[in-house]
């Protein structure tokens, strides 16, 4: 362990460390919008809008974004690419696959590329929204049903599950995780949720407007989304679908270890802001 390592807490960001953070973040923020709008000046999504964030993806996205169909019924879909930051070529193939393309210039972590591609989608006229991973976890192929219920008007917001369909991965730890942290979250949010951390998702425009603002992960989202979604009274259900194995390298989220304490530090961070502006507001 080096003296750096072992004295962190000395060299954590004092109040004016913190300022200039924040402003870091908000310059790389606003750097990548106006990127983008300058690459697609007035630019109109169709309907649906399939959000892919992506950080080092560069031998996973191509077939990812070759898969995605670019209609549903008669709704046109426009697939938005948040590259965030990283040292490959991710940019590189989403903009020769010709999709809309936006570029953070350094890494922010999944929830803050999501966010930014929710502002992004809202912004420029799409109804819904349909997030999913760069790695082929999951089938492009599958947009149209993951996107039925809100059609339906049956729900507001989507979630995929492995657990109702197939887990093609073999992890057991991770597996044994979904389900122990569904458990915990239907717990709090009083959902009933068989696979609460899946990242395919489908939102109706509604729902993106009115959780954006209160979403604060810069990475691991999953159950903030779900929790927030829950408080406002949004209409949550889930759709069958397939969990494939990463198409190449391995998850950037840490091992199971760290995956399942950053995850179930979010699920109770979340939990207690929640609770804290319900009890303000009554
Ligand atoms: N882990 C991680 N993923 C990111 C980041 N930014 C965007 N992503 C994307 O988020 C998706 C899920 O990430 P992954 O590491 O596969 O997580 P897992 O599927 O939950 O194990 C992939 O499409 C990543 O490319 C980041 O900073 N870290
Ligand atoms: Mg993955």
């Amino acid at each position: 362990m080096s003296p750096t390592q072992k004295h962190r807490w000395l060299t954590r960001p004092d109040s004016r460390g913190k300022k200039r953070i924040t402003e870091l973040r908000k310059f790389a923020l606003d750097r990548a919008r106006s990127d983008f709008e300058s690459r697609y000046p007035g630019v109109q999504f169709g309907p649906i809008v399939a959000l892919v964030a992506a950080y080092n993806e560069e031998r996973n996205i191509g077939d990812v974004l070759k898969a995605m169909p670019t209609l549903v019924g008669d709704l046109e879909v426009s697939t938005l690419v948040v590259v965030d930051g990283g040292t490959d070529d991710t940019a590189g193939v989403a903009l020769d696959a010709g999709v809309y393309t936006c570029i953070l210039p350094v890494n922010m972590g999944q929830g803050a590329a999501l966010k930014l591609g929710y502002q992004l989608a809202a912004a420029h006229g799409a109804r819904y929204v349909v997030t999913l991973d760069a790695d082929g976890q999951n089938d492009p192929a599958e947009l149209a049903s993951m996107v039925q219920p809100l059609l339906d008007d049956e729900a507001d917001f989507v979630i995929a599950s492995r657990r109702l369909g197939v887990d093609q991965t073999t992890d057991r730890f991770r597996r044994a995780g979904v389900k122990l942290y569904a458990s915990v979250l239907n717990n709090i949010a009083g959902q009933e949720l068989t696979d609460s951390s899946n990242g395919y998702r489908a939102f109706k425009i509604e729902v993106v407007n009115d959780i954006v603002p209160y979403l604060i992960q810069d990475q691991y989202q999953t159950s903030e989304v779900v929790i927030t979604s829950s408080s406002r009274g949004w209409r949550i259900t889930e759709q069958p679908t397939v969990w494939h194995p990463r198409a190449s390298g391995v998850s950037k989220k840490g091992g199971n270890l760290v995956f399942g304490l950053q995850y179930a530090k979010v699920i109770g961070t979340t939990w207690l802001r929640v609770k804290k502006s319900n009890q303000q507001r009554t």
